[in-house]
């Protein structure tokens, strides 16, 4: 074709040609036009379906050409969205609405695959909020609430059951019972209480109404401790009893120990059923009681116990402990004293107790006979000041130790 023009007018037409080729590529003259379309995207599916989402996948579509584009298209409201992906997640939809997709594939040339099968789905809904929520039994520990169920699109749900009090911000319970059991819960206190439940999605209703429950006041006291008890000198006494029980407290209920009647000063620990009550009267008569208590304060008393300290005629305390000491700090608070042991006029040494002071306050330890060092908790003041005392068998107490001053936290303000 060319050659036959004459020279000027071949090389306009030329000029023409580079300016083409520059601008597409290739001559549209030359090269062949695609018209092949892509295969047909198969396999619609829908993996996963929330309240407002629906994913598809399905399987690719090829082409002579290469890479294509996918169309997925909503059929009603009629809408269309592009991904060069073979999954497509449809956002903002409507809970519990239907809907049916179909997905075609297109090529570079603009030519279109036939549509995939056409799918139908439903998104999910959340459960229906439980109703009716209110307590079938109510005792001094438990409450047993039941509720009206939910229902949901997608079969069973769990409940979550929320509960608050002054001594709880907020505990939860689950169930796919429609009735359940609170235990430990404490006498004479106001708990609230609602429901809500959620599906295997994890989609979650609104709640219950909240339900007001008040335990009634515990006024049944513990079982009565067993007490028994035996002599240990001039001075002192040893008392043991057999645990209380409550029907409100599976935890160790505490006590307390009274002599002739009133409170004793020994302090023990919750749920401590063994003590050495010291700095009795020699020769005296005493009548030993202990009661349990449980939480809302209803007290049982054990059997009497009536025990006479032995005689003495030892009326001189021992001398006082020298030469107290730091002997370690072993941190938190925690340090060793020694002293140099003290003497009596009847005792001897192995039976001369020591007690120890931190600020004019006993140590809360138990009382050693016989040594020269113990270990004591630091008052929380930052500077401690120590001093022991030697009592001999009758009760008679030396006067204190040399003080011993301490910084166990390390630091003054
Ligand atoms: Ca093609
Ligand atoms: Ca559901
Ligand atoms: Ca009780
Ligand atoms: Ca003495």
């Amino acid at each position: 074709m060319i050659r036959n023009m004459p020279y000027w007018r071949a090389a306009r037409v030329a000029v023409i040609l580079v300016v083409l080729v520059s601008l597409f590529g290739t001559t549209p003259a030359l090269a062949a036009r695609d018209r092949t379309p892509p295969t047909q995207p198969t396999n619609l599916q829908t993996p996963a379906v929330t309240t407002t989402s629906v994913t598809l996948a399905w399987n690719s579509s090829t082409d002579d050409s290469g890479n294509v584009t996918y169309r997925v298209h909503m059929v009603s409201p009629s809408r269309e969205m592009s991904t060069s992906q073979t999954s497509f997640t449809w956002t903002s939809l409507s809970s519990g609405a239907t809907y049916s997709f179909y997905v075609y594939a297109v090529d570079k040339a603009g030519n279109r695959s036939a549509n995939s099968n056409t799918l139908t789905v439903s998104t999910d809904t959340a459960p229906t909020a439980p109703t009716n929520l209110h307590a079938t039994a109510v005792a001094h520990t438990t409450a047993t609430l039941a509720w009206n169920p939910s229902t949901d699109n997608s079969g069973s749900v769990t409940y979550r059951i929320q509960m608050s009090s002054i001594y709880n911000n907020s505990m939860a319970m689950e169930t796919s019972q429609t009735s359940l059991t609170w235990t430990s819960l404490s006498p004479n206190t106001t708990y609230s209480f609602y429901v809500y439940a959620f599906d295997q999605s994890g989609n979650r209703s609104a709640n219950s109404n909240t339900l007001t429950v008040t335990t009634p006041a515990d006024t049944t006291p513990p079982t009565s401790p067993e007490l028994s008890g035996s002599v240990l000198g001039p001075s002192q006494v040893s008392l043991t009893w057999t645990a209380a029980t409550d029907e409100n407290q599976w935890w160790s209920l505490p006590y307390q120990v009274f002599v002739n009647g009133s409170p004793a000063t020994h302090v023990n620990w919750d749920g401590e059923r063994t003590v050495h009550l010291r700095h009795l009267t020699p020769a005296t008569t005493y009548v030993f009681t202990v009661q349990a208590y449980d939480t809302s304060n209803n007290r049982s008393t054990s059997n009497p116990v009536t025990l006479t300290t032995e005689a003495s005629s030892d009326t001189v305390p021992p001398a006082a402990p020298t030469n107290l000491h730091l002997v370690s700090d072993n941190g938190g608070g925690e340090f060793y004293v020694g002293w140099t042991q003290s003497t009596d006029d009847v005792d001897p040494q192995h039976l001369i107790e020591y007690e120890i002071y931190i600020n004019g306050v006993m140590s809360a330890l138990p009382v050693s006979a016989g040594v020269d060092q113990d270990f004591v908790y630091a008052q929380p003041e930052c500077v401690n000041t120590v001093v022991v005392k030697a009592v001999d068998r009758t009760g008679n107490t030396s006067a204190p130790s040399n003080e011993l001053t301490h910084f166990p936290w390390g630091w003054c303000p």
